[in-house]
């Protein structure tokens, strides 16, 4: 029972709510108020409409025309993000950020009985931001996951090793991390739905189905989750990523992506003076997985043309054999004998906005 996670409750909205206080018992619905937007998040209110993130604004306003639709601000969001992240790491320094308001804590090292230390994060953050946050806690990182997600919002919630995978069993097959709508709905075809029935399926015919990622669906399930908690410190790449709302096969669209990330990654870098010699490109397919391809240059680099130039090189030698519905690009093989810091809330989030 050593990790911990903690994701906050319709982050964006609720900024928005205790940024706006009139918001406060309304649906709220933050982007998606224009033409061509999408929704980023609702809060709990708007969503019993069945107003989602990744939803056409479109839709959003028909599913509930009484919204309160805001503009997305990003800088203010990040803003409140740093300072969560600074009452998780007056906890502890084993803090692993996940996106801009989620993050694992392994909290082995502190005397305090974990569920103890959940609870006083809840008040903290509470205290010092007035928002609420869902925490799950247990003995690794995926039942950690799906325990904060057990009854949002606000929630708290201990799955222990003995209750695994008992627990698990009535949950729809989508709750497992990893399992994506195709996933679930390939699952569902079979006549799979729960975990109850994942669990019937053999490991052969997980990785034969599925690959690598079956079998790692196939221990998750069983409760078994070996990853360590990997702290920004030992992050020395430094990248973006984007999920596209529709899976894409145009190497000309993967380029716009790759021009705005290398934008980014040269601006990050250019900030805190460091430079790079490995560029590498991922990318997930529609079957989820996961691949990537790396070049290694003959100098350090830092410039968007250089990273750029080096991104379309590597994208021009891979063949795709179908769509993607991830791209993203990162570099690494960082300089050394630098001071630098790498911090995810530099980021631009792009999740759930066309380009
Ligand atoms: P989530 O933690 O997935 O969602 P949430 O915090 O709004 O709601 P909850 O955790 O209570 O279910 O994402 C965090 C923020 O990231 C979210 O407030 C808005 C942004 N986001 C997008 O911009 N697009 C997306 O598709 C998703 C899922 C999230
Ligand atoms: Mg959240």
């Amino acid at each position: 029972m050593n990790i911990i996670h903690v994701d906050v409750d319709a982050f964006f909205a609720a900024v928005e709510e205790l940024d706006f206080p009139y918001l406060k018992g309304k649906p709220v619905i933050v982007g998606g108020g224009e033409d061509r937007g999408v929704v980023t998040t609702a809060n709990y209110i708007a969503r019993k409409y069945g107003v989602h993130s990744a939803m056409p604004g479109f839709k959003a306003r028909r599913l509930c025309p009484n919204g309160c639709f805001r503009p997305v601000r990003i800088k203010r969001y990040q803003e409140v993000s740093r300072h969560i992240f600074e009452i998780f790491y007056q906890i502890t320094s084993l803090v692993e950020p996940l996106s801009i308001d989620e993050a694992y804590l392994d909290v082995s090292d502190l005397d305090t009985d974990p569920v103890e230390v959940a609870k006083h994060l809840k008040k903290e953050v509470k205290k010092n931001t007035g928002l609420t946050v869902s925490v799950g806690v247990s003995y690794n990182k995926f039942i950690a996951k799906l325990a904060s997600d057990w009854n949002k919002p606000d929630g708290l919630k201990v799955i222990t090793k003995d209750e695994v995978p008992d627990i698990l069993k009535p949950l729809p097959v989508r709750k497992v991390y990893g399992i994506g709508k195709k996933t679930s709905d390939s699952l569902n075809k079979k006549g799979i739905f729960t975990v109850a029935d994942l669990l019937n399926l053999s490991n052969e015919y997980m990785y034969k189905t599925y690959g690598k990622f079956g079998l790692e669906i196939y221990e998750r399930i069983r409760g078994i989750d070996d990853r360590k908690i990997k702290t920004e410190s030992k992050r020395k790449s430094f990248g973006r990523e984007t999920t596209f709302q529709n899976d894409i096969n145009s190497k000309e669209e993967m380029k716009k992506y790759l021009d705005i990330f290398a934008k980014n990654i040269s601006k990050g870098l250019n900030k805190r003076n460091i430079h790079a010699k490995t560029v590498t490109i991922k990318f997930k397919t529609s079957s989820f997985e996961n691949h990537t391809k790396s070049k290694t240059l003959d100098r350090y680099i830092q410039s968007y043309d250089k990273i750029f130039a080096a991104a379309i090189t590597i994208l021009e030698d891979i063949e795709f054999k179908e769509p993607i519905r991830l791209i993203g690009l990162t570099v690494s093989n960082i300089k050394e004998n630098q001071i630098y810091q790498l911090s995810l809330f530099d980021e631009e989030v792009y999740k759930g906005y066309e380009l």
